[in-house]
């Protein structure tokens, strides 16, 4: 096995900008296993713990200051109202954070009767999942020398959330993993209950920061820096974590558990780096900034980088330039005219992960949305199925921006375990600026998952009329790629008094402009579906809206999974079709409109449409046109995911 691909050179662009080298390694590198704690060790966070709650308590209000003062000069004008007076404690928020994202499906429920051809027909072909156990968030994506990398939190001994460490995976083409020894365990005072998520920073010389969230023995969120043990490794099997961990501690007026996910730095024009961490003071969702010229040391900046009322705790910030008219990804660092910026946070309160474009202002660190109508957390999703905690990295190798997903399971926890695993990553995408929109970002599965396409099978113009089903005879229609265009006729019925209702009616509500689109993951006899589709609708002002949905409620008989309608308006521009992409892997649909500008990953659990029972049809449920659909469909090979046989190397 080739361990050692062609090196490639790292940012080049950064210039000259001024950072200290990381510190050599006093500290060993990580162990594979938890050793038994020292008693002194204890005793010492104990004393610091209880010093440091005493602080943040005592200074609370300096900080709900700052994020007043940045609300008072990046005011929005729309407030988000999230109510979660009904929702159940999930499990891990005793911990201050997100575990299973479902908090109804997460105590003793009744299970459908799985069989276990039901439970191995679940785990996917071709998207990336451990082998066993518990996953959840993307952490810490980079390439190094020919290799992309992927940690994600995992649960080495169960299927749901806790003891959380570093999974770590490795593959040339973001396809075909390698699944990898654990990179980071939870061993150190500092990160006792659990290596949360982070970050990498790709230094000029090609070093490699990760600054990751560690949960204390005493509960409470810090900052954490490690490095590789030895850069010359392309696998990055050992790494270290720093002798001064933590680098940092909840600020004044952060409580101790709203202190996580650091994000990858970015250089600012006074030669600093720049890091974002995601909080909140009271209801408002706020992302901290630090400034570090070694990453051992931080300043906090006086005030937030953003701050939107009503969205409550930030998780997984993410902060980066797109370009407005380029065609490639842009490096974190990069600034200067023809540059938008996507603010991401994932919203714990929702479990739903929002984004703005807007303007950064690299002169004193803020960002100012586009729209303040669309701020982050109240306007555009990256996703708007199942979705969460998700993260870009800069790929030099490709000159691209890819952005890594969690699909979190939407069955029981008791299933989970019944299963053995919980949880996938979504098929990476590449994310640029809209340029024909100007308001939204394009996401599209990286180039890459092409490699597993088999045969096509094209249809040309296939007429699917009002209240009709048609087959597409493809053969076993589990692991598909498929590219459908929709053109519709008038059959000139009133199409003026409709009220707009989105996707909200689902598959099966008839009106006179839809909806039409796929059934996918169907049996024969449609017992069990999914329909990915789209609805239009006339808006108050005369305009024409398309909403792009997958309504997942009859894509099972098991009564235990959660399942609902999804999905959101997505820009048409005049000369377009409606175009959808879909991707299906036995048990997970990834749905793009329109190039990307909307998308809907959706996690079914069919009992009847499985292995070769499998189906694709075609639907039209308007009333007032045809439909004529032209599509190009793939049959798609397995990724083969396995561990890294390093017994070879
Ligand atoms: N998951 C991590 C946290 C993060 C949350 C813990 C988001 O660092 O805030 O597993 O899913």
């Amino acid at each position: 096995m080739e361990t050692n691909p062609p090196q490639t050179s790292t940012a080049s662009y950064l210039g000259d900008a001024h950072y200290t080298s990381l510190p050599d390694g006093h500290s060993s590198p990580v162990s594979p296993r938890r050793p038994l704690r020292v008693f002194a060790v204890i005793l010492t966070s104990v004393v610091f713990l209880v010093s440091l709650v005493a602080l943040i308590v005592s200074q609370s209000q300096q900080l709900l200051d700052a994020a007043e003062r940045g609300r008072g000069h990046l005011s929005t004008s729309k407030t988000a109202s999230f109510s979660d007076a009904s929702r159940p404690v999930a499990r891990g928020v005793a911990e201050g954070v997100s575990a299973k994202s479902n908090p109804s499906l997460s105590g003793d429920e009744v299970s459908y009767n799985w069989t276990n051809a039901m439970f191995s027909w679940q785990r996917t072909a071709y998207h990336f999942q451990p082998e066993e156990n518990w996953m959840n968030d993307p952490d810490g994506p980079l390439y190094h020398k020919g290799w992309y990398h992927l940690f994600y939190q995992y649960n080495p001994d169960s299927a749901v959330w806790g003891n959380i460490t570093w999974g770590h995976a490795v593959s040339v083409d973001l396809i075909h993993w390698l699944y990898l020894p654990l990179a980071m365990v939870p061993d150190k005072w500092y990160d006792w209950n659990g290596v949360w998520t982070g970050s990498a920073t790709v230094l000029p010389d090609g070093q490699i920061v990760m600054l990751y969230t560690g949960d204390t023995d005493n509960y409470v969120q810090v900052q954490n820096l490690a490095y590789p043990a030895n850069l010359s490794d392309p696998l990055l099997l050992d790494w270290v974590k720093y002798s001064g961990n933590p680098v940092l501690i909840p600020p004044t007026g952060i409580a101790p558990k709203d202190f996580r996910d650091p994000t990858t730095g970015w250089l600012g024009p006074d030669g600093k780096w720049r890091v974002t961490i995601g909080s909140k003071v009271n209801k408002t969702g706020i992302s901290l900034v630090y400034t570090t010229t070694n990453f051992t040391t931080y300043e906090l900046l006086d005030h937030v980088l953003h701050a939107v009322p009503g969205t409550g705790m930030w998780e997984c910030v993410d902060f980066y330039p797109v370009s407005i008219n380029g065609t490639t990804g842009l490096d974190t660092s990069a600034n200067g005219p023809g540059l938008k910026y996507v603010l991401k946070a994932s919203l714990d309160d929702t479990k739903l992960d929002h984004y703005a474009l807007g303007t950064y202002f690299s002169e004193n660190d803020t960002w100012i949305p586009d729209n303040p109508a669309e701020d982050v957390g109240i306007g555009l999703r990256y996703d708007y199925g199942r979705y969460y905690a998700s993260k870009t990295f800069y790929d030099p190798n490709k000159e691209r921006r890819i952005l890594w997903g969690w699909i979190n399971e939407t069955d029981t926890e008791t299933d989970d375990l019944e299963k053995g695993w919980a949880s996938l990553q979504t098929i990476p995408r590449t994310v640029l600026f809209d340029n024909k929109t100007g308001t939204n970002i394009l996401q599209w599965p990286v180039e890459e998952v092409e490699s597993l396409r088999l045969n096509s099978t094209d249809f040309d113009g296939v007429l699917v009329e009002p209240g009709s089903i048609v087959e597409l005879d493809i053969g076993t229609a589990t692991q598909l790629d498929i590219f459908a265009d929709f053109e519709i006729e008038s059959l000139g019925s009133d199409e003026n008094n409709e009220t707009d209702g989105g996707c909200n009616g689902g598959a099966v509500e008839r009106r006179s402009l839809g909806p039409f689109g796929l059934l996918v993951i169907a049996d024969q006899t449609l017992s069990e579906l999914t329909p990915i589709y789209f609805r239009l609708a006339n808006s108050s002002d005369g305009n024409l809206k398309t909403y792009f949905c997958a309504d997942e409620r009859r894509s099972t008989k098991a009564t235990s999974v959660f399942n609902q309608i999804y999905g959101s308006e997505v820009p048409v521009l005049d000369d377009e079709k409606y175009s959808m992409r879909v991707l299906v892997d036995h048990s997970i649909v990834e749905s793009f409109a329109q190039g990307g500008r909307t998308v809907i990953t959706s996690r079914v659990y069919p009992t009847e449409a499985i292995y070769g029972a499998t189906r694709l049809f075609l639907f039209n449920n308007a009333t007032g046109v045809n439909v004529k659909a032209t599509l190009k469909i793939w049959q798609m090979n397995s990724a083969f995911i396995h561990p890294f046989p390093l017994d070879q190397i």
